[in-house]
């Protein structure tokens, strides 16, 4: 096991590695966090079933009260924990999840390899089997339960061999990891190859096969055998040349619907990913517009799913993007379950390298979600072998917070990262407060350089880091940005791609219109010409050009701040290596693009500042 203790709890306990049930970790937590702190106090924990994943948390004189449902002890047990170890008195605490699956998904592969992974390799996957360090996978368990993560997909939705094994021959091995760690209340997912049944002998892959069906039900049936608490599967399908029903001509529905009452007997859910777009589209068409896709085609099957199915929906239209408007499918299936999801790996947004705090971008998400509709919310995991788990070490931030807001999406995004702070690093509240600012600003200096006025994809193909303006131009991905030498951007609007229309009427309208839209969504929605004049008096080409220098000069800023902090040594020098690289790329970004637009345009900056020709 790697020995980087700077994750939000410090060492694992002995103790812990020995237990089986969330009572046992949550008693070893606590008298290992008493025996520390030592001043005197006690506990006492008591198991209330129905209480669930909640726990209520009383103090009388130096005792604290804990008393949760089964994985409502854990949680119970690590809040206090936190509670005390932030300076607070704890004299009363109480919660319960605002959703009950609250699930990261790994992208990785059983070659080792984690796709979109900037952490490097997996941590249970490596020569086309599982190979870990149990210590590690419990102290996984342990960082998902503290945060309150209660599901883990293992596998990536793009399902490579032999990762279809694991229902069948690989199923012991399945077993094995969910028993580490199901005494911290996770439990497990696995993503499956829709065409299965083809490679287990089948002719058709067909969900209203009699005999497709007939192999689910089995596979289903063995699967929960070996491991009676397994979550569910996750199916990535007719999505990025991923198997699907649409192959024989049968809709997302009927194919859900087949896979939930496999799994229905068990408890299980299906939870079929909305991430479905033409990507092979041609950049001449101006027609179809890929952010309208995933609500074109899921809409009409609004009521048609089975109760265990649920429809995983990214946050955004496009695909994780550093800032997009909220996807209106989100906002309009009234009668499906619904999952949220969101990205913690760094895909489009920095790879671990340039800070982006994610908190102050969900909030935006969280804000308009029609709660009583989403079941669920899942993250795409930023976690890998490497020393910081994370990449960068500050990367694990999001991590945390996603948990925590996926428990409680009320809370306030620069607390969630001050309790982040706290619990990782001890350090005067001066310091404390710079890092929070950081932090906090983060993604706006990242947003400055790299997507501008929402316009995003302006990225380097595949890769997905470092500037490259028509790298995806012509291409058949969907993401075009059409800049000419008068004007840049898309007309989503009742005029343009009617993409608008998918939104509640007063969104619409909101959107709609170039005076209320906002202007980070300005591109996203509306096509520009360089001269117009935006909300505070600048043209469209300043703007660009100003937010440019404006990004690149605030990450310079960052890094005298960060320069400054006093982080435990291996931190900092990870940190400011990683700061950098950071600098490197904004200057990049900040060139490239203002050389693009001033070669189209012509238009000079007002201030003078280098554009290169
Ligand atoms: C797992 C994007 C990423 C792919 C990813 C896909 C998805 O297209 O670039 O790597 O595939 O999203 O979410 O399925």
């Amino acid at each position: 096991m790697n020995n980087y203790d700077g994750l939000w709890l410090k060492s694992l306990t002995k103790t812990l590695l020995d237990c089986d049930t969330p009572l046992q970790a949550a008693e070893a937590e606590l008298a290992d966090f008493f025996r520390r702190r030592d001043a005197g106090e006690r506990f006492e924990l008591s198991v209330d079933e129905a209480l669930g994943e909640g726990y209520c948390v009383e103090r009388t004189g130096g005792v604290y009260h804990l008393s949760g449902g089964n994985t409502g002890i854990l949680y119970g047990a690590y809040d206090l924990i936190r509670e005390l170890h932030n300076g607070g008195e704890a004299e009363k605490l109480a919660s319960s999840p605002r959703y009950p699956l609250r699930m990261l998904n790994s992208w990785d592969n059983m070659d080792g390899t984690v796709e979109r992974g900037y952490s490097g390799r997996s941590i249970w996957f490596e020569g086309n089997r599982f190979d870990y360090d149990p210590e590690r996978i419990r102290y996984l368990g342990r960082l998902l339960a503290s945060a309150h993560v209660n599901v883990l997909c293992v596998n990536n939705v793009n399902v490579h061999a032999p990762a279809q094994r694991l229902l069948t021959d690989l199923l012991p091995d399945l077993a094995a990891f969910a028993a580490l760690l199901r005494p911290f209340g996770v439990r497990l997912m696995v993503s499956i190859d829709f065409s299965l049944p083809l490679s287990s002998g089948l002719q058709t892959a067909d969900p209203l096969a009699q005999e497709v069906q007939k192999f689910w039900n089995e596979t289903a049936s063995i699967a929960w055998a070996a491991i009676p608490d397994l979550a569910g599967f996750l199916v990535k399908a007719d999505s990025e040349h991923r198997p699907g029903p649409n192959a024989y001509g049968r809709t997302h529905a009927e194919g859900a619907n087949m896979l939930g009452r496999a799994v229905k007997p068990y408890g299980g859910v299906v939870v079929w990913r909305a991430f479905v777009y033409d990507c092979l589209q041609d950049w001449r068409n101006v027609k179809t517009d890929r952010p309208c896709a995933a609500y074109q085609i899921y809409q009409p099957l609004d009521g048609d799913f089975v109760d265990n199915v649920i429809l995983q929906i990214k946050n955004g239209p496009f695909d994780f993007q550093v800032r997009e408007p909220v996807s209106p499918l989100l906002l309009s299936m009234q009668n499906t379950n619904t999952a949220l999801e969101v990205q913690l790996a760094q895909e489009y947004t920095g790879q671990q390298i340039d800070l982006y705090a994610m908190p102050p971008m969900w909030k935006e998400i969280f804000d308009v979600l029609p709660a009583e509709r989403i079941q669920a919310i899942a993250a795409v995991s930023n976690l890998g072998r490497d020393y910081f788990w994370t990449g960068h070490p500050f990367a694990a931030l999001n991590l945390y917070a996603f948990g925590r807001l996926a428990w409680d999406p009320a809370i306030d995004p620069a607390a969630v990262i001050d309790e982040w702070i706290r619990l990782t690093y001890t350090m005067p509240d001066t310091d404390r407060e710079k890092l929070l600012t950081l932090l906090l600003n983060s993604r706006h200096v990242y947003e400055l350089y790299t997507a501008t006025l929402g316009l995003c994809w302006m990225i380097t193909p595949h890769t997905h880091y470092g500037p490259n303006p028509d790298g995806y131009e012509y291409d058949l991905w969907g993401t075009y940005h059409r800049a000419d030498r008068n004007a840049v951007g898309i007309d989503r609007t009742a005029l343009g791609t009617g993409y608008t229309a998918q939104y509640p009427p007063e969104l619409q309208a909101f959107y709609e219109n170039r005076e209320t839209c906002p202007d980070e969504l300005l591109l996203f929605f509306h096509r520009v010409a360089y001269d117009a004049q935006l909300h505070d008096g600048r043209t469209l080409i300043q703007r660009i050009y100003d937010d440019h220098f404006e990004g690149c000069a605030e990450a310079e800023k960052m890094a005298e701040t960060l320069q400054s902090l006093p982080l435990p040594e291996t931190d900092r020098q990870e940190a400011v290596k990683r700061m950098a690289m950071q600098l490197k790329n904004a200057r990049e970004w900040r060139d490239v693009i203002n050389t693009f637009f001033y070669r189209f345009s012509g238009a000079e900056d007002e201030q003078g500042r280098t554009i290169y020709p």
